[in-house]
């Protein structure tokens, strides 16, 4: 065999054995979700004949033609017995594009399908399209809901000038795209807009996130909520907030909605991020409430404080410090498999029940929004513990 083509063989076999090793629960856990040794996707599960020339005779060096820099923010569902994420995959120049990978069992051996996503564009081209939200909507298609960010020509000059909106497209088999126009709604930017799965009183139902501007949401903000219409052309007329930003928590300066909710006996179980300022830059973290059964935009129990956030290594990466999901999957035994990326670099799981989670957002207490407030509460937790401690010994 050609030195070439031993090269390429290595490369290829140690592809396949990161692709296909095995997760492992991690021994320390809260009780309300376990978390597992190692990441389900990363910058390395990209194919090899996505990011290598293979023909020698163009590439003898066998040299990275397109690095991968990151696969984060996937969106997710349950298809076909198989657990599909819609995953950001970010070149090494910045862009990102959607690629499904697919897991038999949703903690280990994602693998991607061999061409990316083609997204269809407008008649106002991306310049780059990230975090799809995944919704089986009960019309009977997928709805992709992105991010779509162009250059803000308000700005000419000025190059880091962006504009956020909202991008749809839908599907009935994840690999022929239809693209639609962009949600309008008149609130300035729009970013983690997220489709409800079912109608209400015959409309389609949004997660929006209203913001002034590409980074700060200014005087926006909040995980806003509006109904349209016609998802081929939709508008948002007006927006009311489920869950605004509330000044010393974890969502002070911004917070959206993660992917859509899930559905309970009890109401809709909710996923968001929420990002505070810190003297080393924003910190993202995710928290869950929940919903009425009938209008889920009416909270009805809101958890205090993050329910997962960046540990460990999961700190470092592109933009450290953030933990961000915009896909979690239930599945037929009430198992829910919750993706979170880590600082914009790769992908997490983390698996809990419909049953546990209900229980975490019913049980919690609330965030008193004062410290005292927290010892109060804090100590009822202790004092009955410590009645319950004297009885055991
Ligand atoms: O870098 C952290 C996240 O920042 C944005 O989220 P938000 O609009 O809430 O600030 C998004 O760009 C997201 O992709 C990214 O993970």
């Amino acid at each position: 065999m050609s030195r070439f083509n031993e090269k390429a063989k290595a490369l290829l076999q140690q592809h396949e054995a990161l692709v296909t090793k095995k997760n492992t629960v991690k021994a320390s856990g809260n009780g309300i979700y376990d978390c597992y040794d190692n990441p389900i996707l990363t910058a390395e599960h990209a194919p090899i004949f996505w990011r290598y020339d293979l023909n020698e005779k163009t590439n003898p060096h066998l040299m990275e033609r397109q690095g991968v820099n990151a696969a984060f923010n996937s969106g997710a569902m349950l298809w076909n017995g198989k657990y599909i994420l819609a995953v950001r995959v970010e070149g090494v120049d910045r862009k990102s594009f959607f690629a499904i990978a697919e897991s038999p069992n949703g903690i280990d051996n994602f693998r991607f399908w061999d061409y990316p996503i083609t997204l269809p564009e407008t008649d106002r081209p991306d310049t780059n399209v990230y975090d799809m939200r995944l919704t089986q909507h009960e019309d009977g298609y997928i709805y992709g809901l992105f991010c779509t960010e162009r250059k803000d020509l308000n700005h000419p000059n000025d190059t880091s000038a962006a504009e956020a909106q909202c991008g749809i497209a839908r599907t009935k088999d994840l690999v022929t795209w239809e693209r639609l126009p962009d949600l309008i709604t008149h609130s300035g930017q729009q970013r983690n807009v997220v489709l409800h799965p079912e109608f209400i009183d015959g409309k389609y139902g949004l997660f929006t996130r209203p913001q002034d501007g590409f980074i700060s949401v200014g005087a926006g903000g909040g995980i806003g909520w509006g109904l349209v219409d016609d998802m081929a052309n939709a508008e948002v007329k007006s927006e009311v907030i489920v869950d605004g930003k509330v000044y010393h928590t974890i969502k002070e300066v911004k917070n959206g909605q993660g992917p859509a909710p899930i559905k309970t006996a009890e109401g809709w179980l909710n996923l968001a991020h929420g990002v505070r300022n810190t003297a080393a830059g924003l910190r993202y973290v995710l928290y869950m409430f929940m919903t009425e059964l009938e209008r889920p935009w009416v909270v009805t129990h809101r958890p205090a404080g993050h329910f997962i956030a960046p540990h460990g290594a999961e700190r470092v990466g592109d933009v450290s410090n953030v933990a961000f999901s915009n896909g979690w999957i239930v599945n037929e035994n009430h198992e829910v498999f919750i993706y979170y990326a880590s600082s914009d670099t790769r992908m997490h799981v983390a698996t809990s029940t419909v049953e546990k989670l209900v229980d975490y957002c019913k049980n919690t207490p609330e965030d008193g929004l004062r410290s005292a407030a927290s010892v109060a509460v804090r100590n009822e937790l202790i004092s009955a513990n410590l009645s319950i401690l004297k009885a055991l010994v």
